[in-house]
């Protein structure tokens, strides 16, 4: 708990069993009330880790993707009644002891989602980072930035903290089951004015904890630059793209209402 919210940290699982255990070990005990893992039907002994590390451990019957992941990641944690939920990589790339600063800047009420930022704290490439990976990262943040007017030191971290209210808010359910869902949503928060703090974050590059291929590298740019544009193209009144929607059927409480109705049913 934090000034009386209730903090929940997700974990978005594929093929994690080698560094689950540490990355949990070093989320601040005292101040998190729940660990949810959602596993991505990994082929290794993610599910086992978890279940002895006592999380809260979900599923998929199928590999949905890294988008997918989340879009279970936030519901459950509503479904926990999550005040602020603090997204973090189970492969032990970004330092879980931030959780606690994360989760305080949105608890003061002054940010509605909050970054954890490798490029302001500047050893990125130190840390492993490729070279190729971060000149994408600062060349798409650059075009970001200009299309968006916005003004973060990066969009592609993996290590991010939200409000209930922009969870319970964005139209997720339009968003990609792919990577580019994390940068769709840090996009609509933009499109639906939610404030964006950032915070510096060291990273660490290994083998486990980095998987994603020059090619998926340059199919997530594309995705990118293509959120970026559609978002310059809805502001001038040039489009209308579902994912700055405000039907709510496009809003994660569908999915709660979904599986209240059927656990009903299940139980009738
Ligand atoms: N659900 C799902 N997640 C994946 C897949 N591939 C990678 N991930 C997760 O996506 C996140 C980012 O991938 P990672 O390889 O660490 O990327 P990098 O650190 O940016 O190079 C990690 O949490 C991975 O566990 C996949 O095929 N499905
Ligand atoms: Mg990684």
């Amino acid at each position: 708990m934090l000034h009386g919210q209730k903090v929940v940290v997700v974990l978005p699982a594929y093929k994690a069993g080698k560094t689950l255990e540490k990355t949990v070990a070093e989320i601040p005990a005292d101040t998190v009330d729940e660990i949810l893992l959602v596993d991505d039907h990994s082929n290794d002994n993610t599910v086992e880790v978890a279940e002895k590390l006592g999380l809260k451990v979900f599923v998929h019957p199928e590999n949905r993707g890294y988008g997918g992941n989340q879009k279970t990641c936030y519901t459950e944690a509503l479904r926990l009644g999550a005040d602020i939920v603090v997204m973090l990589h189970p492969d032990y790339q970004y330092d879980p002891r931030l959780v606690t600063a994360m989760a305080a800047m949105i608890a003061s009420g002054i940010y509605d989602a909050v970054l954890g930022s490798r490029i302001l704290d500047a050893r990125a490439l130190h840390g492993g980072m490729p070279k190729y990976k971060y000149i994408f990262n600062r060349l798409l943040t650059a075009s970001q930035n200009m299309l968006l007017g916005s003004k973060l030191s990066e969009f592609h971290t993996g290590y991010r903290a939200f409000s209930r209210k922009v969870l319970e808010t964005l139209p997720l359910l339009a968003n990609s089951d792919d990577f580019v869902f994390d940068n769709q949503m840090l996009t609509q928060c933009q499109a639906f004015d939610f404030s964006m703090g950032e915070i510096s974050c060291p990273t660490k590059y290994f083998p486990e904890a980095s998987s994603i291929s020059f090619g998926r590298s340059v199919t997530y740019g594309l995705g990118v630059l293509k959120t970026s544009l559609t978002y310059r193209f809805w502001k001038w009144k040039l489009c209308k793209p579902v994912i700055f929607s405000r039907d709510q059927q496009l809003r994660l409480k569908t999915q709660l209402v979904k599986s209240a109705n059927s656990d009903h049913s299940e139980d009738s």
